[in-house]
């Protein structure tokens, strides 16, 4: 990996970049991926490249919600194992959930790859590589996922996703939990919770409140869940962006 001095006023933005980069080389993430993650970068620039608090509060009620959750996954892709491999299998411990892996630009090589280095990483059981059954009114390849994973989960978390399967797993009935740092984004539009954050520091706050909320009584976190609303949390992102906007102009 190219060397970025820590004195770097960028650092922490280069050394990110770095890592997708790399990923892309060793065929983890794909191409397009990258230009994904360019998107990203500029939304992010736009927060402040910090957890906002309508962010937080969406990663609170997503902890609720996976902690009340049957048979909770985390979907993951590309980009979300090279920037968050880490986080998210310390989440899916912490909870307990299912890590499935589920790509837009799906290949056989890359469905190996990824699961390849997450059992590295010592997740024994990663679905998605034997698709044993499909996600109804989706025509992509997102739609291949496994019964015992994605299929018959009632929480999905879904972090960088595209909208098409976001809509799909909610006719399923899903509950979908998107990370997405476009809050415009149709992803963000249609999950039942969204998460505008980066997907690096996303992961973290929900595993935060995970232990934070583990001994809260059922009905308590039911009641949190309840009054969700991610319209208005959506409204709430808009309103702190045009608002830090203005007071830069
Ligand atoms: O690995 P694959 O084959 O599944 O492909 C993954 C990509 C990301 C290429 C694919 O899902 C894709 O094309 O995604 P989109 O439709 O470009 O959406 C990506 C969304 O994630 C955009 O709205 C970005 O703003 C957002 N995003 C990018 N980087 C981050 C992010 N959100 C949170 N954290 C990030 N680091």
């Amino acid at each position: 990996m190219k060397k970025i001095p820590t004195s770097h006023p960028r650092y922490l933005s280069l050394v990110t970049r770095e890592q997708i980069s790399q990923a892309m080389k060793l065929g983890i993430v794909h191409e397009t991926g990258l230009i994904a993650h360019g998107r990203g970068e500029a939304f992010d620039y736009l927060l402040g490249e910090t957890t906002i608090p309508p962010a937080d509060v969406a990663a609170k009620v997503a902890a609720a919600v996976l902690l009340c959750a049957r048979n909770p996954v985390i979907s993951v892709n590309g980009n979300v194992v090279a920037l968050a491999a880490d986080g998210c299998i310390s989440l899916a411990k912490s909870i307990p959930a299912k890590l499935e892996v589920n790509l837009f630009h799906r290949t056989s090589e890359r469905m190996k790859k990824i699961t390849a280095l997450l059992r590295k990483k010592g997740v024994r059981t990663v679905y998605g590589l034997n698709p044993d059954a499909r996600i109804p009114g989706l025509d992509s390849d997102r739609a291949l996922c496994e019964k015992k994973g994605i299929f018959t989960a009632d929480v999905v978390l879904v972090p960088l996703e595209d909208g098409d399967r976001c809509q799909a797993l909610q006719r399923m009935g899903k509950t979908v939990i998107a990370i997405d740092l476009n809050p415009l984004s149709r992803t963000a539009q249609a999950a039942t919770i969204t998460i505008v954050d980066n997907v690096t520091r996303a992961v973290p706050r929900i595993e935060h409140w995970i232990h934070d909320l583990k001994d809260t009584k059922r009905s308590d976190l039911d009641k949190l869940v309840k009054t969700w609303d991610n319209a208005k949390n959506l409204a709430e992102v808009l309103s702190f962006l045009s608002k830090r906007l203005n007071s830069l102009s």
